[in-house]
């Protein structure tokens, strides 16, 4: 079987890796439909060296799609991925629109990809700082089991999208000129104040709870217990977060600390367990000074690993770093991978009872 597959957002800083992991992946395409807005429909762009003329999404332009892969933005998930599993295509969405759902999968293959055979037709890619959390903690929690994470993230511009992105690197040249910074996007989007990202730090990722949690911490403690444990509020395994944003172009890099239930654990079984884990490179060889850095992960797929540390006072208990593309593995790979894992079991089929938000 060979597959038409539209790519909903594709103008976006997600949406060209999507094109580009989707030409470097198994799944046999028979065409491609590249959607976005109004405003770029016309355009052009290329995929597998062939252009293809980007049309506006519409209900009506996923008659005869079998795939979606979709990050235009939450909003926009809501409003036309219902259409398309009505007209049979089943979607992979990148964004938060339906993480939560009792209905919907939220998958990382390497964890948990046995959920994508409950699918309703609409399957969903965690936040990225999630995902990179997930690949790296997951052989962990197999083997030794795991009571306790707690996250500081380091997020990358790119996160943000592409404005906001480009708003980061004008902002440096500002600086870097002596001229002021202007910050209009930055932490986020439509919210009451606006800071320069460009040498600066965030603590600020998404909107703030009543709670004085922000939705981005939110998302990695609630994603976390749906993707491990298949129940976002199971207490079990406790999961605490901060997020900030960064000024680093691509890469989110995270300083987890995790409590495992074996108090007899070494950093070097981690460290045998991990070299050996799915999506998983080890880099951590301090008398050599290798680390994982948003810089060499850039453009890869892997998750990286590294600065793997025992908490002398606590045993079981341990630091470590991780860093992976937030646009690869973090957004467009993920999704494709899940693509590809439906491609594969025959899954691309929209049940008779279809979930339609
Ligand atoms: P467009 O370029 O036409 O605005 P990013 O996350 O990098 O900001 O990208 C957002 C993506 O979502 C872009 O491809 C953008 O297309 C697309 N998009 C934004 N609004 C809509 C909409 N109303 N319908 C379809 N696509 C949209
Ligand atoms: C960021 N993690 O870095 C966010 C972007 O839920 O898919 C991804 C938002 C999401 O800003």
């Amino acid at each position: 079987r060979e597959y038409t597959v539209a790519i909903l957002g594709a103008t976006g800083a997600v949406g060209s890796r999507l094109i580009e992991q989707l030409e470097q992946s198994t799944i046999p395409v028979k065409k491609v439909k590249l959607l976005a807005s109004k405003r770029s429909a016309g355009k052009q762009l290329n995929f597998k060296g062939q252009a293809i003329t980007i049309e506006e999404a519409t209900p009506e332009v996923f008659e005869s799609v079998d795939l979606v892969l979709a990050s235009a933005g939450g909003a926009v998930s809501k409003r036309l991925l219902p259409e398309a599993v009505k007209r049979g295509a089943v979607c992979v969405d990148n964004t938060s629109a339906f993480r939560m759902e009792p209905e919907v999968p939220l998958v990382v293959p390497e964890v948990n990809e046995q959920a994508l055979f409950e699918h309703r037709g609409i399957v969903a890619n965690p936040n990225c700082s999630t995902i990179q959390m997930m690949v790296a903690l997951e052989p962990i929690r197999q083997k030794f089991g795991l009571e306790q994470i707690i996250v500081s993230t380091y997020q990358a511009a790119s996160g943000a999208g592409q404005t906001a992105l480009d708003e980061m690197l004008s902002e440096a040249k500002d600086y870097l000129n002596g001229e002021k910074m202007e910050g209009k996007i930055f932490p986020v989007k439509g919210d009451k104040k606006h800071y320069p990202l460009a040498f600066n730090l965030l603590p600020q990722i998404d909107v703030f709870e009543d709670d004085g949690y922000s939705h981005e911490e939110w998302k990695m403690i609630h994603e976390t217990k749906k993707i491990m444990q298949g129940d976002m509020n199971d207490p079990k395994l406790k999961v605490t977060a901060t997020c900030v944003r960064v000024p680093v172009v691509i890469g989110h890099g995270e300083s987890v600390y995790f409590k495992t239930t074996d108090t007899t654990l070494t950093v070097e079984k981690l460290k045998e367990t991990l070299q050996t884990a799915p999506g998983v490179v080890l880099q951590d060889d301090p008398a050599h000074q290798e680390y994982p850095q948003p810089l060499t992960a850039e453009g890869k797929r892997e998750t990286f690993v590294g600065r793997i540390r025992a908490d002398k006072e606590n045993p079981g208990s341990f630091n470590m770093w991780i860093v992976s593309d937030n646009l690869l593995k973090g957004a467009a790979w993920n999704t494709v991978q899940i693509a590809e894992r439906l491609v594969e079991n025959d899954l691309v089929h929209v049940p008779t009872e279809p979930y339609l938000g």
